[in-house]
């Protein structure tokens, strides 16, 4: 990738700027949110003009921790409010969360950086910091602004943590590693408040979903492949029933995950039209990524997804060949 540059470059363009949009990918998780909103936290302490842009719907589970942010903007707008455009946590420019128009192409007419952690980001900003060995796109933030050696106040550091929690499990998945927890201690050190985010991510569960996490377990789960790869495929009737949807959806795959002796955990379910598809692995020498790539999806070795235009049948037939395939060429 042309244009890869350091934590401390990325840093040193960032405070250079003085108007700063910030950018993350459609249907935001708890890293997208995080670290999008640490750095508008984080510029505007170091006097910049920052704003984060969040144009859907956020997941119920976030909204005590900010409401302070932007939900619509024409391009017309930012042309006339933004000299730089900062995109966090996203690899693939049709995961953009603003819109169409919100295309590289576009983006290029401003100074654009690019902050990921995704395996196979094939977005092109003027300057790159993609770096796939970082747990959180949130860790890659607090990195960059460590290396600012401007001060990270209280809110910045939650928000980050908040990132860096929420991407690796709360430091159970396989991204955890002694630079991803040195950066929490460094946020930690910086009173990032551990307790409002594990409170908000996991001890904040509402009714309507507890209830729906229970019908999906009762009358949905199906495995195969001696329960290596257990999967459901969700209807939109499930959906309605429990009046749940799948913004506040991250976690429900690891309902499935925490079964004994699968491998492999897939939720199938449609959204605005198209199947999308969550893939989980819990080994290493199965990695999901690959898969999902091969399908036009992308994501990390161990947590992926993917997007078709397809129906759920046809879905679901796919996934049972190509995972067949994965089990099998690894046992061989
Ligand atoms: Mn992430």
């Amino acid at each position: 990738m042309s244009g890869t540059v350091s934590a401390q470059e990325i840093a040193e363009r960032l405070l250079r700027a003085d108007r700063i949009l910030i950018l993350t990918h459609e249907k935001p998780d708890g890293d997208a949110f995080g670290s999008a909103l640490g750095f508008q936290s984080f510029l505007r302490s170091c006097g910049r003009n920052a704003d984060a842009l969040f144009p859907a719907a956020l997941p119920r589970r976030f909204s005590g921790f900010a409401s302070d942010f932007l939900t619509t903007l024409t391009p017309a707008e930012i042309r006339a409010a933004y000299d730089l455009v900062l995109l966090l946590d996203c690899a693939n420019p049709a995961r953009i969360g603003a819109g169409a128009e919100f295309n590289p192409a576009f983006l290029s007419t401003f100074e654009f950086l690019n902050v990921d952690h995704h395996q196979g980001n094939c977005i092109e900003g003027a300057f790159n910091l993609v770096d796939p060995s970082a747990a959180a796109a949130s860790q890659l933030a607090a990195e960059i602004a460590l290396a600012s050696g401007r001060e990270i106040r209280q809110e910045a550091a939650t928000f980050w943590l908040f990132g860096i929690v929420t991407d690796t499990g709360s430091f159970r998945f396989s991204n955890t590693d002694g630079r991803a927890m040195r950066i929490a201690a460094e946020l930690l050190d910086r009173g990032a408040d551990l307790e409002r985010i594990v409170n908000a991510v996991y001890f904040s569960k509402p009714r309507n979903q507890q209830e729906f996490e229970a019908d999906l377990l009762q009358n949905h789960v199906r495995s195969a492949f001696g329960g290596k790869f257990v999967y459901a495929r969700l209807p939109d009737e499930l959906f309605r029933r429990h009046g749940f949807d799948m913004r506040d959806g991250e976690g429900i795959i690891d309902l499935l995950r925490e079964i004994d002796g699968s491998v492999i955990a897939a939720l199938i379910y449609s959204w605005n039209g198209v199947q999308k598809v969550s893939l989980r692995s819990k080994d290493a020498a199965y990695p999901v990524g690959p898969l999902a790539r091969s399908l036009g999806g992308g994501g990390h070795a161990m947590a992926a997804g993917i997007t078709l235009e397809s129906d759920p049948e046809q879905v679901e037939r796919l996934l049972l060949e190509q995972v067949g395939t994965l089990l099998k060429k690894q046992m061989n």
